[in-house]
């Protein structure tokens, strides 16, 4: 499951400007304008020649090409390989790099039609540090490498974009470049444009999407049957996030019903140690839940509903699949996480909207975008976050709360998730028992479809007015 040092919002205050560059230099115009408007190339060469190699050194130059100038965030560029193994997995590196290496990102991705000289791409990204390229300007060296994470001899005579008698820098149509989303430069192995996973037009899902997974969490505990026959896990394994050595409680999982409406808590407490601390989690079986309109009605709490007050507790409304490698970019995770007591280096409440296109779990990397707001949120809550092709938007209480850009759409499928955990035990050194509470109301999603929060409220009350506290028609994925 997943996992988040504490140093991760250190890398997120870093890439805070992503959101506000990104927003200002797309404000006011469509999303077609800006990819119609910019070019870009791309030169290669390789300081590593042979057939074989213990790293491959793709060194590469962006140049801006078109008349407008071209923010380096909104720039992906892929080098296609074919992998020594069926389980092989590769470590990227920077050796050097007029911008610095902190501003370029690699993270590996596979492709979902293989060739004789392709099955593995090395996607470069930049981060809002690496700044903008006037027309006519570029990067400048990016002195580039990755190798086996075994350290293996790695072939590179059968890579697709090798070419070791390269020396010197020239344009290679053998990489690709995308700008804002759009395919600006090269050409990919046979069948694998790199705009086809979030081609609008895929022939494969049904015209318009629209069906509905709607919870009202009408259960009476969480050992009733319809939980599970609904779709649901409520975890018991151990692990992280968060404290070690925590349990995750199934029994710290209730429901209660006033008025008419059934509601889910996630209770979670700790009396200081590891051992005493309990967390709490409920998520979605299937993975199955990739772009349209997520929406959940939570009540997040400021302070305990017993005991001292000052822990650590991250509240929480998610959808997250599984890193398949570190930095895999077919990861995907979109997050609401409210702070009622700070953590993460911030003394006190904020909470959080991130998406996340991939992350190193060790050494800790995160490639994410977030916006944040601090103030309490104690309380009632209506979340809702959409994914189209173009950008992931969130909304609270009917209001904008962030909108971050297309390099961080999910790639493949989710989970939905809901929890309620401690980071550390460091905000309160008391061992005098206490426990929080978030409770959940209802969830939805729509596949495909992109809401109004007025529609979201709209669809709820159009269910409860027909009776109907569940139903699930997502498909599989
Ligand atoms: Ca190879
Ligand atoms: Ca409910
Ligand atoms: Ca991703």
């Amino acid at each position: 499951m997943r996992t988040r040092p504490p140093t991760g919002r250190r890398t997120r205050a870093a890439l805070a400007l992503t959101a506000l560059l990104g927003s200002a230099a797309l404000a006011g115009l469509p999303a077609t304008a800006v990819a119609a408007d910019g070019d870009v190339s791309v030169q290669y060469r390789t300081s590593a020649g042979g057939a074989t190699a213990d790293q491959s050194e793709p060194w590469l130059k962006v140049r801006n090409t078109g008349s407008t100038t071209v923010q380096l965030s909104q720039v992906k560029v892929r080098y296609y390989f074919k992998a020594d193994a069926p389980n092989a997995t590769y470590r990227f590196a920077c050796s050097w790099a007029v911008r610095g290496c902190s501003a370029i990102t690699g993270t590996f991705g596979t492709l979902a039609h293989p060739t004789a000289t392709a099955d593995r791409y090395l996607e470069i990204g930049f981060t809002a540090s690496a700044g903008s390229l006037a027309p006519g300007a570029d990067t400048g060296d990016m002195q580039l490498r990755f190798h086996q994470s075994s350290w293996q001899t790695l072939r590179q005579s059968d890579d697709y974009s090798f070419d070791g008698t390269r020396t010197s820098y020239a344009d290679w149509n053998k990489v690709t470049a995308r700008l804002a989303g759009a395919t600006v430069w090269g050409t990919a192995p046979e069948g694998n444009d790199p705009t086809d996973p979030t081609d609008p037009t895929d022939p494969t899902d049904p015209p318009g999407g629209g069906q509905t997974l709607f919870d009202d969490f009408a259960y009476t505990s969480h050992t009733d049957p319809a939980i599970s026959a609904h779709g649901w896990n409520v975890r018991s394994n151990s692990g992280g996030p968060g404290v070690p050595g925590a349990a995750w409680d199934p029994s710290k999982v209730t429901f209660s019903a006033s008025g008419g409406n059934s509601v889910m808590n996630l209770e979670t407490s700790t009396a200081g140690t590891g051992a005493s601390t309990t967390h709490t989690e409920v998520l979605t079986k299937s993975m199955k839940f990739r772009n349209g309109t997520y929406a959940a009605r939570v009540r997040f709490s400021d302070a305990p509903k017993y005991g001292p007050d000052g822990d650590r507790v991250v509240q929480t409304f998610f959808t997250i699949n599984d890193l398949k490698a570190p930095m895999a970019d077919d990861y995907a995770e979109y997050d609401f996480e409210y702070l009622p007591n700070g953590g993460w280096g911030e003394p006190a409440n904020i909470l959080y909207t991130t998406s996340w296109e991939t992350y190193n779990p060790d050494p800790w990397q995160a490639v994410n975008q977030h916006s944040e707001s601090r103030q309490s949120f104690a309380g009632w809550h209506d979340l809702v976050v959409t994914i189209d092709d173009s950008a992931i938007t969130y909304y609270i209480d009917g209001r904008h709360f962030g909108t971050h850009d297309a390099a961080y759409l999910p790639e493949r499928p989710m989970s939905i998730n809901f929890n309620q955990w401690l980071i550390d035990l460091d905000g309160l050194t008391s061992t005098t028992p206490r426990a929080y509470d978030q409770q959940v109301d209802y969830v939805l999603h729509v596949k495909d479809q992109v809401l109004t929060p007025a529609q979201v409220t709209a669809k709820i009350n159009g269910y409860r007015s027909a009776g109907t506290s569940f139903v699930d028609e997502v498909p599989a994925s």
